[in-house]
C-alpha cells in the first residue's frame, strides 16, 4: 500500500513532518535511499500456481550440482507472468541460510536457462503486457546446487510460485511473448564463477568483472557479451551475485559508443554491509523498456566490494526479458535508461542469523605451539586433524612449519563416495566468534584459499579435483587462522615460526 502523506494533509503539514524526521532521526536519509518494493500484483486474468520440485535428499555437507528433468508444471498452454522461487522442507518451513544454502535453481526450458533462483530469492515479475509463453510440450528440465553447511541430512523442495494466464483467457491474447536471453560474466561455462579478491580492488576498493580484470578470459572471446541477432526490445532484468557484490550492470556498445541501460543493484539488510546474502536485488521498474538493434553488443559485469574481505567462486548474471515483437523501448544511444530499480522483495526471516557473536572457540594466537615441521593436517568427519579450534591438548594445537616451508593439507572425506569437498582459507585472527552468514569472511592478513579439496566433473563442480594442498611458502612468522569456506563452523589454525 502506497501513502502520500501531502495528498491527504496540507502540503506545509507534510514538510514540516520532513523537517523534523530529518532533525529527530539520523539515518532518515539512508532510510529513504531503500528503493520500493515491487507488491507482486496478480495480472488481470491471471491466476497465481504453486509447484515444487523435489523432494531433493539433501547428505552431510552436500555441494554438488544435478540435472533433473520432469517436474510439476501448468498442465494448459498460456503465458508465466511472474515467478517466485523457494527452499522449503516438507513441513513448508524455511530452512535458515546458514544452514542449508540454495546456492541455484536453474529451470531449463528446451535446453534454454529460463528462470533462475539464488539465496537472494529475486522475483521475476514481467511487465504489464508481457510474459513467457509456455506449452506443455517443452522439455523442463532442473539444474540445481543446494548446499549443506552443516554435517546432518535434511530433505527439501525447490518451490516456484507462478503467476499464469490460460492461452484461453481473453487476456491472453494482449500477451506479447517475451524470452530469456542469457548474460553471464563467464557464459558458456557450467560452473560460472571467478573470484573477486582484495589485491584486485580499485581505488574505491571495488573490483568490476571483467573490466578490471585484463586477462579474464585468457586471450578467448569475451564471454560475457552477446551479440544482438535482430532488433529487440529489453522489458525486463534483475542481476545475480553473491555475497560481497555490489551491483551487476548491462552495457550495450554500438560501434565505438558504449552506454549502460541498467545497474541491478544489491540492497542488503544485512547490518556488517555488503558481506552475507541478506539483501535483495533491484529489478527494472516497471515501464523501463529498451530497444535494440540488429548487432548491438550487449554484456553483463559486476561489481564486488573486495576492501574488506576477498570473495571466492562469484558470479554476475543478468538474464534478459526480451522480445523480437515490435514492443517500443528507449534507444538508449539517445536517451539514458539506466534509472533506479525496485526491489522484489524485503527481508527474509531466513537471513536471521548473521554470526560474529562472542567468542565459542580458544583464540589460537595464546594456544601452545603443536607439533613442528613435517606436518600433515588430514580433514576428516569435518575437523581439520591437527590444530582444528574444536580439538582440545596436542590436536587441538597449531601445527608449527619453519618460514618458507608449507603445512599439508589432505581432505580424507573427499572419497567418491563421500563427496564432500573443504577449503582452507585464510581469515583474520582470532577468527572464532559464532558461524553465521556474515562470519567468518576470507579476511586474513594474507590471502590463501585452497580451492574445493575433493573430486567432481571438471568445470561442473566447484571440484579442485585434488585432494592435497600445501599452505604458501612465503608466509611471514605469525599464527594463521582459517576457516572452511563449504562448512564456516570449521576453523583451524597453524603458526610459522623463524
Ligand atoms: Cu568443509
Amino acid at each position: 500500500m502506497e501513502v502520500d502523506i501531502s495528498s491527504r494533509r496540507s502540503p506545509l503539514l507534510a514538510l514540516l513532518v520532513l523537517a523534523l524526521l530529518a532533525l529527530v532521526v539520523p539515518h532518515a536519509h539512508a532510510a529513504a535511499e531503500q528503493p520500493p518494493i515491487d507488491p507482486g500484483k496478480l495480472a488481470k486474468g491471471a491466476k497465481r500456481m504453486m509447484f515444487k520440485f523435489g523432494p531433493i535428499h539433501i547428505t552431510p555437507g552436500q555441494n554438488t550440482i544435478e540435472i533433473k528433468p520432469n517436474f510439476e508444471r501448468p498442465k494448459v498452454p498460456g503465458y508465466i507472468t511472474r515467478f517466485k522461487p523457494d527452499l522449503i522442507r516438507a513441513d513448508g518451513t524455511t530452512p535458515r541460510v546458514d544452514i542449508l544454502h540454495l546456492h541455484h535453481g536453474v529451470w531449463l526450458i528446451d535446453g534454454k536457462p529460463t528462470f533462475a533462483a539464488g539465496e537472494e530469492k529475486s522475483i521475476v515479475s514481467s511487465p504489464p503486457g508481457f510474459g513467457l509463453k509456455y506449452t506443455p510440450k517443452q522439455a523442463w528440465a532442473m539444474n540445481y546446487m543446494v548446499h549443506n553447511l552443516i554435517t546432518s541430512p535434511d530433505t527439501v523442495y525447490l518451490t516456484y510460485e507462478i503467476d499464469f494466464i490460460p492461452m484461453g483467457r481473453p487476456e491472453a491474447k494482449r500477451i506479447t511473448p517475451v524470452t530469456t536471453q542469457w548474460l553471464d560474466a563467464e557464459g558458456g561455462k557450467a560452473y560460472p564463477v571467478f573470484d573477486a579478491k582484495r589485491e584486485q580492488a580499485n581505488a574505491r576498493g571495488r573490483m568490476t568483472y571483467p573490466d578490471d580484470v585484463p586477462d579474464a578470459y585468457a586471450g578467448g572471446p569475451p564471454r560475457n557479451e552477446w551479440t544482438a541477432d535482430r532488433d529487440l526490445t529489453i522489458v525486463q532484468t534483475v542481476g545475480h551475485l553473491h555475497p560481497g557484490g555490489l551491483e551487476t550492470f548491462l552495457t550495450a556498445r554500438r560501434g565505438n559508443r558504449t552506454v549502460r541501460l541498467f545497474s541491478s543493484k544489491a540492497h542488503y539488510w544485512e547490518p556488517a554491509g555488503a558481506v552475507s546474502w541478506d539483501a535483495a536485488m533491484t529489478a527494472t521498474p516497471r515501464t523501463w523498456k529498451v530497444a535494440i538493434r540488429q548487432g548491438d553488443v550487449l554484456a553483463v559485469h559486476g561489481t564486488y566490494d573486495v576492501s574488506r574481505a576477498s570473495w571466492y567462486e562469484s558470479m554476475a548474471i543478468m538474464p534478459l526479458a526480451v522480445t523480437a515483437k515490435p514492443a517500443g523501448g528507449l534507444d538508449p544511444f539517445v536517451a539514458s535508461t539506466d534509472r533506479p530499480g525496485v526491489i522484489t522483495h524485503g527481508h527474509l526471516p531466513e537471513n536471521d542469523v548473521h554470526g560474529g557473536g562472542p567468542p565459542t572457540l580458544p583464540d589460537m594466537t595464546k594456544v601452545l605451539d603443536g607439533p613442528v615441521s613435517d606436518t600433515r593436517v588430514t580433514i576428516s568427519s569435518f575437523v581439520y586433524g591437527q590444530g582444528s579450534m574444536s580439538l582440545s591438548g596436542m590436536p587441538g594445537r597449531p601445527p608449527v612449519v619453519r618460514k618458507g616451508t608449507s603445512v599439508k593439507f589432505f581432505n580424507a572425506d573427499a572419497r567418491k563416495s563421500r563427496n564432500i569437498f573443504h577449503t582452507i582459507t585464510a581469515c583474520k585472527s582470532p577468527c572464532n566468534k559464532t558461524t553465521g552468514i556474515a562470519y567468518p569472511l576470507a579476511d586474513g592478513p594474507v590471502d590463501f584459499d585452497s580451492g574445493e579439496l575433493g573430486f567432481g566433473p571438471r568445470n561442473f563442480t566447484a571440484a579442485a579435483n585434488v585432494a592435497e594442498w600445501d599452505t604458501p611458502k612465503d608466509l611471514p612468522s605469525g599464527t594463521y587462522t582459517y576457516f572452511c569456506r563449504v562448512h564456516p563452523f570449521m576453523r583451524g589454525a597453524f603458526r610459522v615460526k623463524d
